[in-house]
């Protein structure tokens, strides 16, 4: 049954759809079933709840699920217009109904034989000149053509920019060493606090750095401030003005601004309004990553986007990662009611992508009210948060064994590590990956024991991803898996996922207390936020 529009207003309020309620009487059925009578029941499980895409091997058999449950959540997707809302993504239509904007992140990675039209113009031409423009430049820092003012190739990259122009190249650098060129270094400078840009420079010689200044709109006060600071320090360190030439470079979608801070608009690398903050870093907003990696990793880490891309609007959905991780977190949220969801690399190298994956997915679906700007009477997106394994099995797995909430998690793991160490055995990797297995094993079967305090309850819900090693590519994979499942929910949930109203409420609302920090005015709030700032007043 279908029961929305695909662009607008739902017909049927989700929880009346009859293929929710049908979720909800089978729920009341089956969760009190424990994952081990689920797997005795039948010895094939680990294998018929399981599926690939790309690179990318889910085992989803460790949920507290059947095959029914699979069957009722895919009816479930059907019925709120998942597929319909994938091809109008995919054809560039203007989804995001309150900015009126089309949401594209997807042709920043289709190849250039593809075609999709925007306001009546084919965007993928203008997609594929700018990544040649983002080549050339690439090529020259990494070869030392690019001269800094005294004539220096460039040794430090410092990406200035936030959140959305910010995080991504952050986590890829930092997943993506192995790829880089070690000569040259890649920092970043985010936070308004003055400490961050300190430390990004400190050691720096000026006369070898280059600044891109990455910021969509570039309005971002915090992204100004740090660019501003950084070009005076310049200047200064080397004497002359006309230095800010040779040493700062743009990624944003507004010309004038990027003019007016006195980039030359010739080294500014443009992107389009259709792609969404928090999901610009396949765009020129990785260019710092270019830089770092070179123009061919680059090429391989869009190459991975593109294939889960084909599988998510290909696959048919009981076999379509993104949409079955999606269809799990709504069965997790809605039904059990899980507030959080812990995502779990087992790779230090992702150490940065909890926090990548807290934006993407907590600023898509942090939404109350529908696309029809109806609140919403159901819940939507998890509290999502996590950090590298085994780090974290000596902090809080406590919690996720034996607390007493439910955390669904996803386990990501490696056959093969970018640095292998230790004994020919296998060394620190087969130690790494015997705990990624045994925790996901504890976390369902649990352990009896004697004493209640020593006991495991288990049957605890994990998806578990497996790829055979973290490369450009791979990396591009997850990302898009995770992309596509935020949009998976967003469109059952019936909320607007490329809205960022919280975000921009953020952005206005210091301005009005900056200046009753410096004067003497009296400030004009409530008593606590007049007394803080007396107080402030009084110790700075
Ligand atoms: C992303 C968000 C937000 C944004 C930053 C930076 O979806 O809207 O994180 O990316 O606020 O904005 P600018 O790129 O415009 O500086």
């Amino acid at each position: 049954m279908r029961v929305r529009a695909v662009y607008g207003r739902r017909v049927t309020r989700l929880v009346d759809v009859p293929e929710w309620k049908a979720l909800a009487a089978h729920h009341a059925a089956i969760h009190g079933a424990h994952l081990r009578e689920l797997f005795a029941a039948d010895p094939d499980r680990g294998a018929a709840l399981a599926t690939d895409a790309a690179d990318l091997h889910l085992d989803y058999s460790k949920n507290r699920i059947t095959a029914e449950t699979v069957g009722l959540l895919v009816a479930l997707a059907e019925a709120t217009g998942l597929r319909q809302r994938i091809d109008a993504m995919f054809a560039g239509g203007k989804i995001n109904v309150t900015e009126d904007r089309a949401v594209l992140h997807v042709a920043l990675r289709a190849p250039e034989s593809a075609s999709i039209v925007v306001d009546g113009e084919d965007v993928v031409p203008k997609v594929h000149a700018v990544l040649r423009k983002m080549g050339g430049f690439a090529e020259r820092v990494r070869s030392g053509e690019w001269k800094g003012f005294t004539g220096k190739p460039i040794a430090n990259v410092v990406n200035i920019g936030i959140g959305g122009s910010d995080l991504g190249p952050a986590m890829a650098y930092d997943a993506l060493k192995d790829f880089s060129d070690r000569r040259l270094q890649l920092r970043f400078a985010s936070n308004v606090d003055g400490a961050d840009i300190w430390e990004a420079l400190h050691g720096l010689d000026l006369a070898e750095t280059l600044f891109i200044v990455a910021s969509k709109t570039f309005t971002t006060v915090e992204t100004l401030t740090n660019a501003r600071t950084a070009r005076e320090w310049l200047v200064g360190a080397l004497g002359d003005e006309k230095a800010v030439r040779d040493h700062f470079v743009a990624v944003s979608t507004n010309a004038a601004e990027v003019a007016n801070f006195g980039i030359d608009t010739e080294n500014m690398f443009e992107f389009w309004d259709w792609v969404g903050g928090r999901y610009s870093f396949p765009s020129a907003i990785g260019l710092s990553l270019m830089v770092a990696i070179g123009p061919d990793h680059f090429r391989d880490m869009l190459d991975g986007f593109r294939r889960i891309d084909e599988h998510f609007r290909t696959a048919p959905f009981d076999r379509n990662v993104p949409v079955l991780l999606g269809l799990l977190g709504v069965w997790h949220r809605n039904f059990f009611g899980a507030q959080t969801h812990a995502v779990l690399p087992y790779n230090n190298e992702l150490s940065r992508l909890p926090a990548y994956l807290q934006q993407l997915d907590m600023e898509s679906n942090g939404k109350s009210v529908t696309l029809g700007g109806e609140p919403v009477e159901w819940d939507t997106g998890p509290v999502v948060w996590g950090t590298p394994g085994t780090n974290g099995q000596h902090a809080y797995y406590q919690l996720i064994h034996q607390g007493t909430t439910m955390i669904p998690a996803d386990f990501i793991g490696f056959c093969r590590p970018n640095h292998a160490v230790g004994d020919d055995d296998g060394g620190h990797h087969d130690l790494l990956m015997a705990n990624f297995l045994a925790q996901t094993e504890a976390l369902a079967f649990g352990r009896t024991h004697d004493t209640p305090h020593r006991t495991f309850a288990g049957n605890r819900p994990t998806n578990t991803i497996l790829a055979p090693q973290l490369t450009p590519s791979v990396l591009g994979q997850l990302v898009a898996v995770y992309e596509h499942k935020v949009f998976t929910q967003g469109t059952i949930w019936g909320i607007n996922s490329f809205d960022q109203w919280g975000v921009e409420l953020g952005k206005a609302l210091a301005n009005r207390i900056l200046p009753e920090l410096s004067g003497d005015a009296t400030p004009t709030h409530d008593s606590s936020t007049n007394a803080l700032i007396r107080r402030y007043r009084e110790g700075r």
